[in-house]
């Protein structure tokens, strides 16, 4: 993917389609407060959630639906909208602080310092507010820098939901507008909850977000474990307030596509949901929810552990996004299986690597290859010593 047409071509298409303009792409890629690499920027443009026939598109369509048919007031729609969004849209519009994590480079993808690959969708809020929008959900995919597993990947979809209530709304109910919204708010997304999967297991964890409170997430239990689908709550009034809706009151979630596609379909890896091979992509059919996927076959995984002692500067992200640069998805879990500081103060770090194919048995030879270029670059470009 070191071919720049690879991943202009896309490019070029989300930046007509979203309408911001990035005249000198040459020089934007040069520019030191841009971090995002090739692998991430192929994938713009790619749009799994506007196909029909993809899971994620067949769950987003089947979302819709629920809101279709359930609601007197129709929720407006948008899956179109430029990932590409300012700081400001993905942060301070929704009140994160200064000094949050999410604002670093170890979290999130600056295109130039001004500019991001949106980390959710919420960053589309405010703009939909002033707009006059009170009903609406938007889809997209987003993008983050984060760990390796079979559930996290850097290139994701969520989808937005947002509810404007005036105050005859509540009134009538009784409730003050926080307890009203809360109530609203969680009834909606059990009742999505059992439209797309009949009967599950599900809780919900009370969470922090900068932009709601109070903030829940629901947890729905898929293979043995406790899988977060979404976040959610109630609006900050300041939210309202500097966006035109000083009186009222507003839920709004942001649910992981992938993370209940999975639980759908029976997608055992988050990887899946890009890959291109025929043997996937043909046993799903738009408009069909209750298809279970049949694993091709399941190939051998092969593990490659790497110790080495860490600098001031080492970070587990920057780790994960070099390992991708190598291997992309034929990488399906790195973690971290030991940690020590020595005497000198010296800290140690011991990665185990799982490598594996969706599509194919790997090589020795291939194994070793991609592993001795991780392990070049891991001393080249994140300065550790190997041991
Ligand atoms: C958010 O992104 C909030 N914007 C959600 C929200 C919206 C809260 C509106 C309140 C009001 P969070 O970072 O938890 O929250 O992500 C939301 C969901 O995205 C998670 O529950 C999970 O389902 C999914 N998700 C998060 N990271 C990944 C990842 N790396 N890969 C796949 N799915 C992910
Ligand atoms: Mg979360």
């Amino acid at each position: 993917t070191t071919d720049k047409r690879n991943w202009r071509g896309p490019v070029v298409s989300v930046l007509e389609l979203g309408g911001i303009k990035i005249a000198k792409d040459d020089v934007v890629r040069d520019d030191p407060t841009n971090n995002v690499p090739d692998t991430i920027f192929s994938k713009l443009g790619m749009q799994l959630h506007r196909r029909n026939q993809h899971p994620l598109g067949i769950l987003k369509n089947e979302i819709y639906e629920y809101f279709d048919s359930n609601f007197s007031s129709k929720f407006d729609k948008f899956d179109d909208l430029c990932p590409l969004v300012s700081v400001k849209q993905n942060f301070d519009d929704v009140l994160v602080p200064a000094d949050h994590v999410s604002r670093s480079y170890n979290d999130t993808y600056y295109v130039d310092s001004q500019t991001v690959l949106r980390c959710h969708t919420s960053a589309h809020q405010a703009e939909l507010l002033r707009k006059g929008h009170s009903h609406f959900l938007v889809t997209g995919d987003v993008y983050r820098r984060d760990s390796i597993d079979s559930t996290h990947y850097p290139v994701f979809h969520q989808m937005e939901g947002f509810r404007v209530f005036s105050p005859d709304e509540w009134e009538a109910s009784g409730s003050d507008a926080t307890s009203f919204a809360a109530e609203d708010l969680k009834k909606c997304l059990e009742g999505l909850a059992r439209h797309l999967f009949g009967a599950v297991e599900m809780r919900w964890i009370d969470t922090y977000f900068p932009f709601t409170n109070p903030s829940f997430e629901l947890e729905i239990y898929f293979k043995e474990k406790w899988l977060e689908v979404l976040g959610c709550g109630v609006t900050e009034q300041e939210i309202l307030r500097r966006n035109g809706r000083p009186d009222n009151v507003a839920w709004a979630f942001g649910l992981g596509l992938e993370r209940l596609a999975m639980v759908l379909f029976d997608i055992p890896d988050i990887r899946l949901f890009w890959s291109t091979d025929e043997r996937f992509i043909s046993q799903f059919r738009s408009g069909q929810l209750g298809v279970k996927f049949k694993p091709f076959s399941k190939y051998p995984p092969c593990y490659k552990d790497m110790s080495f002692w860490i600098n001031e500067s080492f970070t587990e992200n920057n780790l994960c996004e070099l390992i991708r640069g190598v291997a992309g998805d034929l990488v399906e879990e790195v973690s971290l299986i030991d940690n020590f500081t020595n005497k000198k103060g010296m800290t140690s770090h011991c990665y185990r690597i799982t490598y594996r194919s969706m599509e194919r048995s790997l090589t020795d030879e291939e194994i070793n290859d991609l592993q001795w270029n991780v392990r070049e670059q891991v001393q080249s470009k994140l300065n550790v010593v190997l041991r």
